[in-house]
């Protein structure tokens, strides 16, 4: 081990080892501190070249590796075992914008990027990145494809795996699969790029991707509006796409209860409606005109969900403020979840049509086995994907409750929603975290699959080794 150590730091110098003990703790701990790790070291290369001769190293020597971003992740998938065998990579070293193509709205970057950092930079070009997520501030792009990340605007571009154009992968012996052509078409062969988004750093370390844009809309349409029922929510998403078709961004629910966590914790919050309702929704539409139009027919469609008792009152921004202040209550309610001790988080995807019965009925269960708990649900109920987010009654007590309640809490909300032909991770992914739910429900002959692919791509089992599969 030792001297395998020492041919790495020889590689990437003493600037790519992270010693500080403190910068060490921040990465061998998980985003939701389920997990402390340890780690022979971290290693944090400069370029490409540098990963894939570490890896090299750490192949021949028989060492297993772990994958690291922004260590934001929701599943402990970033995190080393407790054994101090494993070398942890970090990609924040790797952090080059590697080309912009204006002409061909594709970002080629280092996989290190943060998600806010390659936001911005294509934004001075009027072409944005349209991913975006709470943790944008530090997760990295790498991170964002080895998850498969949503966010909050999949309804209309879809998840990060849509937005994928190319990747550079450094393979588990060190081999470097390069796919940065970018092209729209190459039918040549077996599509090996998809294997690698959401694989969560299994198959191999992202080291750079190719990234799709898409024009800059010029207005916006948002709405912040309370419903009657979640299920009417995805009655009104229908209506809406029958009206305004694809310039739908965003449709997320937002339950009161997560509101009012939210209005109690953020500074500088308010509820932008004067009701008491239980349910509510912000939708986003983008216009590529002046947007006069598209805010006529948004409000004509609104409308005629009041009269129909969908709808029981809305406003819609009438500036950029108020658009943020909006999205501002929706964006934090994570913080806002964490600031009341946390939460046994849940983040399952059901067919539109079963959505709204899914969710009635799992707030039913929980509250008759669990009495006293705090619900957050919430989410973007536009791609089916809910939160559904289980505190303690007392935030002083939140520790013990999650650690007494959140094993059964977790397998009644899970078989809730795989009864229902849903899934039990829609878009925080695997990990350690729930690594025994998928060999407990997930499909035979796809996990089957799952093996081999992982046998032929990691003969040695050292890549992320205990997360997914
Ligand atoms: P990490 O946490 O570092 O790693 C996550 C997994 O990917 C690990 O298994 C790791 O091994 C692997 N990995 C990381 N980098 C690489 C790489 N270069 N090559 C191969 N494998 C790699 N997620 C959503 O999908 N939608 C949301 O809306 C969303 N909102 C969030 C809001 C908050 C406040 C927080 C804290 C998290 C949120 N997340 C969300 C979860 C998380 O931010 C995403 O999963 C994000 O994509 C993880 O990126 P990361 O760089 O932090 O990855
Ligand atoms: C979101 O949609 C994220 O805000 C986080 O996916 C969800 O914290 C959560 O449970
Ligand atoms: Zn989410």
């Amino acid at each position: 081990m030792l001297e395998a150590l020492n041919r790495i730091q020889a590689i990437v110098g003493n600037a790519g080892v992270v010693t500080d003990p403190v910068r060490a703790h921040s990465m061998l701990v998980d985003e939701r501190r389920h997990y402390e790790g340890r780690a022979a070291a971290i290693i944090q290369p400069r370029t490409t070249r540098e990963l894939a001769a570490a890896v090299r190293v750490c192949f021949d020597a028989g060492i297993a590796m772990v994958p690291q971003g922004g260590n934001t992740g929701y599943c402990g998938g970033a995190t080393p075992d407790e054994s101090g065998a494993q070398v942890l990579f970090s990609l924040s070293r790797m952090n080059r914008i590697r080309d912009i193509d204006v002409r061909g709205s594709i970002l080629t970057a280092d996989a290190g990027v943060v998600l806010a950092a390659a936001q911005s930079a294509v934004a001075v070009h009027d072409l944005p990145l349209p991913l975006s997520m709470g943790s944008q501030g530090s997760c990295q792009l790498g991170g964002n494809v080895a998850t498969n990340a949503g966010g909050l605007a999949v309804l209309r571009y879809g998840t990060a795996r849509e937005l994928v154009a190319g990747l550079e992968v450094v393979l588990p012996d060190g081999r470097v699969l390069s796919d940065l052509k970018g092209l729209r078409k190459d039918n040549t062969g077996y599509d090996l790029r998809q294997l690698f988004v959401g694989a969560e750093g299994t198959l191999g370390i992202i080291s750079a991707v190719v990234l799709r844009l898409y024009p800059m809309p010029r207005a916006w349409a948002t709405a912040w509006l309370a419903l009657r029922d979640i299920g009417d929510a995805v009655e009104l998403l229908v209506s809406l796409k029958s009206r305004l078709g694809d310039c739908i961004t965003s449709f997320e629910y937002i339950s009161r209860e997560a509101l009012d966590l939210v209005l109690g914790s953020i500074p500088e919050t308010r509820s932008p409606l004067n009701t008491s309702d239980s349910n509510y929704a912000l939708i986003e539409l983008a216009a590529f005109d002046d947007g006069a139009a598209l805010t006529e027919e948004f409000e004509r469609t609104l409308a005629d969900g009041v009269a129909a008792g969908l709808v029981g009152d809305a406003v819609i921004a009438r500036n950029e403020g108020q658009r943020r202040a909006f999205w501002r209550l929706r964006e934090s309610i994570p913080e806002a979840e964490k600031r009341a001790g946390g939460s046994i988080k849940h983040d399952v995807s059901i067919a539109a049509g079963a959505l709204g019965d899914f969710a009635n009925e799992a707030i039913i269960a929980t509250l008759e086995q669990f009495p006293r708990a705090r619900l957050s649900v919430y989410g973007h109920v536009g791609d089916g994907n809910v939160h559904f987010n289980v505190l303690a009654p007392d935030p002083l007590a939140a520790d013990d409750f999650k650690r007494d309640n959140a094993r059964s809490v977790s397998s009644l909300i899970h078989r809730m929603a795989c009864e229902r032909g849903g899934s039990f991770s829609a878009e925080h992914g695997v990990g350690k975290l729930k690594r025994g739910i998928l060999a407990e429900l997930g499909d035979r002959v796809a996990l089957e699959l799952m093996r081999q692919i992982k046998a032929t791509l990691d003969p040695k089992g050292l890549m992320n080794p205990g997360k997914v599969i």
